[in-house]
């Protein structure tokens, strides 16, 4: 149990909220390599043989196949010494879209350990897409399924790519073929804390996709503060049902298992069933709500399944309140909602220890240690407590900038050095962060961001269409859906089933309007801009 002296019940006062007590200024006194794999691998248990990770069947929940720590260890060095055999330059980017698998967590590990930079892909993104962000990263390696080699190996080759690698669900393909003929011992190699770790693509409202830097401070810092702020121990077991491209199921997931020497139950994909088979044997579960909200619809889920449980934590998306107490009173568990961002891994948590309060649902929590909140106006003024305003944050887990964006960058940060996260909402008297909305135009889909400026784009290159405005509105399922309101051109006969089929054939599969309607015109204010306001309000039933 964490015995630290950070959140109290305190009152607040003072518009901005949060402490300093990282433990990775601890940390820092005791580790001279600041590579995050370093502190990884020094947190390995002594008895190598030990089971780190088992990988266990999506359905059914059954095991497939143990790993133990030191086949991680061996494993994760053979693909670094494959890796420094190429010869790559310093800072060389690794791009990776695979489907989940142990040996895809092992590739990004060995990536770390290696020195060189991760950078995870959605497994639903499409060509062009991938050929953004191969255009704009310039990785020197590319790894994919062998089932995509058709067609990401000509992008690569355009975009330069030194070696493209395969690596399948099953744990074959070519590059775990060329590991297999370097040595299982490996050297990690030396990084300061400010050297990149990993790049994240984080989509914009105007424009493409920007990277988000990651060093190997930010992450450190950040998986630290949780594996103490969270109370984990060796004695944990994970079900890790989440996907890996993402902070939620690469960071914050897995982060927190491995520098706890903790066990994880791995499944490659979420399906409620194999997920109940093992919760019996596990202790913490994380999960974006739409997890939770099909959970809560199989009836097997009860205080009696939950038993070993003691922490369930929700993020990336808000948890409703509906969810939060049925959740409770289902398992006699209380959810643990926690806030972050790609840019920042995690800024907020309810408390885990109920001497630093109480978890509150419809909240994110306190500031985590180390972290800083505050919340201006428009005019970049305080707010008072209570007060909703714009959400501002720094801490040593604040992403340096965005990948050869500078004026992107700077336009995100205030002139004093906070990171404007474009989520609206408060802190309340009690110190609990809040989020009642977003300035930016995001939809939030089972836990996936959608921007409709992209998917806009899209529908606006459609012939026949003049315009288009994608909005997001309640999902019993996915939290929002997206759904595309159309206007067409003079004389044209738009058929929404045919645009989305066309949306299917080019984008992520879950960026695709869940529904398209063809109007005759879009709502607009006096200034001529469309108010989806008054679309959201229009289609606030259509899923209900
Ligand atoms: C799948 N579909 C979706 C989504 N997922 N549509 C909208 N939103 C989605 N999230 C599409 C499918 O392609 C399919 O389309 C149809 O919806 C039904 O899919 P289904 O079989 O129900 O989906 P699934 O394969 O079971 O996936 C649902 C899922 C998945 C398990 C909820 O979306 C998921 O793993 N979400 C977690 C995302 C995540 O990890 N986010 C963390 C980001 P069709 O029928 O046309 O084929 S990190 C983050 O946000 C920050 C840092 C933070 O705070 O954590
Ligand atoms: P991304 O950068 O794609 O990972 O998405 C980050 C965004 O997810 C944040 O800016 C928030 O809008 C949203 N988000 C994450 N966690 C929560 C939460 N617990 N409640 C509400 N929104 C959240």
């Amino acid at each position: 149990m964490p015995t630290k002296r950070w959140q109290s019940n305190r009152r607040v006062t003072n518009h901005t909220v949060g402490t300093g007590c990282p433990p990775y200024e601890r940390h820092e006194k005791i580790m001279n390599n600041k590579n995050l794999y370093a502190a990884i691998s020094a947190a390995f248990p002594a008895d190598r043989s030990a089971i780190a990770i088992e990988s266990a069947d999506s359905s059914t929940g059954a095991t497939l196949k143990p790993y133990s720590w030191r086949e991680l260890d061996e494993r994760t060095a053979r693909i670094a010494n494959l890796l420094a055999s190429l010869d790559l330059p310093e800072g060389s980017r690794v791009a990776v879209q695979t489907e989940k698998s142990v040996e895809a967590l092992m590739l990004y590990l060995g990536v770390l350990r290696a020195g060189y930079v991760y950078l995870p892909l959605n497994t639903a993104y499409q060509a062009s897409e991938i050929e953004y962000f191969i255009g704009n990263a310039e990785p020197a390696v590319v790894v994919c399924s062998s089932k995509s080699l058709a067609w990401i190996q000509p992008i690569a080759d355009a975009a330069k790519v030194t070696r493209v690698f395969t690596l399948d669900d099953a744990g074959g393909g070519t590059l775990v073929e060329a590991a297999a003929g370097h040595s299982a011992t490996h050297t990690v190699v030396t990084k300061s804390g400010d050297d990149l770790a990993a790049i994240l693509y984080t989509s914009g409202t105007t424009g493409r996709s920007k990277g988000a830097m990651l060093s190997h401070d930010n992450l450190l810092s950040n998986a630290l503060t949780l594996k103490d702020y969270w109370g984990w121990s060796a004695n944990d077991v994970l079900i890790h049902a989440l996907p890996i491209f993402h902070v939620h199921g690469l960071f914050v997931a897995s982060h927190c298992a491995l520098l706890s020497s903790a066990k994880m139950i791995w499944f490659s994909k979420f399906d409620p069933n194999a997920v109940i088979a093992r919760l019996p044997e596990a202790t913490v579960f994380m999960g974006v709500p739409t997890l939770y909200v099909r959970l809560l619809s199989d009836a097997r889920l009860n205080r009696d399944t939950c038993k070993n449980m003691r922490l369930f934590v929700a993020g990336s998306a808000p948890l409703l309140i509906e969810t939060f107490n049925e959740w409770r009173d289902r398992t006699g568990h209380t959810i643990l909602e926690r806030y972050g961002m790609s840019e920042t891994a995690m800024l907020t948590s309810n408390p885990y220890d109920a001497q630093h309060g109480e978890r509150r649902g419809g909240t994110v929590g306190f500031p985590l240690p180390g972290v800083q909140v505050r919340v201006s106006g428009d005019k970049g003024e305080s707010c008072p407590v209570g007060e909703i305003g714009g959400i501002e944050v720094k801490g040593p887990n604040v992403f340096s900038g965005y990948w050869r964006m500078p004026e992107k960058t700077k336009e995100e940060f205030t002139v004093d050095g906070w990171f404007k996260t474009g989520d609206v909402g408060k802190v309340d008297e009690r110190g609990y962060v809040v989020i009642v909305g977003r300035s930016k135009d995001l939809i939030i889909s089972g836990g996936y961001n959608v921007y409709p400026a992209e998917i806009e784009g899209y529908i606006n290159d459609m012939p026949g269409v003049a315009e288009s405005a994608v909005i997001g509105v309640p999902h019993p399922d996915f939290g929002e859906a997206g759904v595309a309101v159309v206007v067409g051109k003079a004389g044209s006969a738009l058929d929404a089933t045919a645009m989305l089929a066309d949306l299917k054939s080019k984008i992520a599969n879950f960026k695709v309007p869940k529904r398209v309607f063809i109007v005759d015109d879009l709502p607009r204010n006096a200034m001529g801009k469309v108010q989806k306001n008054l679309l959201r309000q229009q289609h606030a039933e259509l899923f209900a």
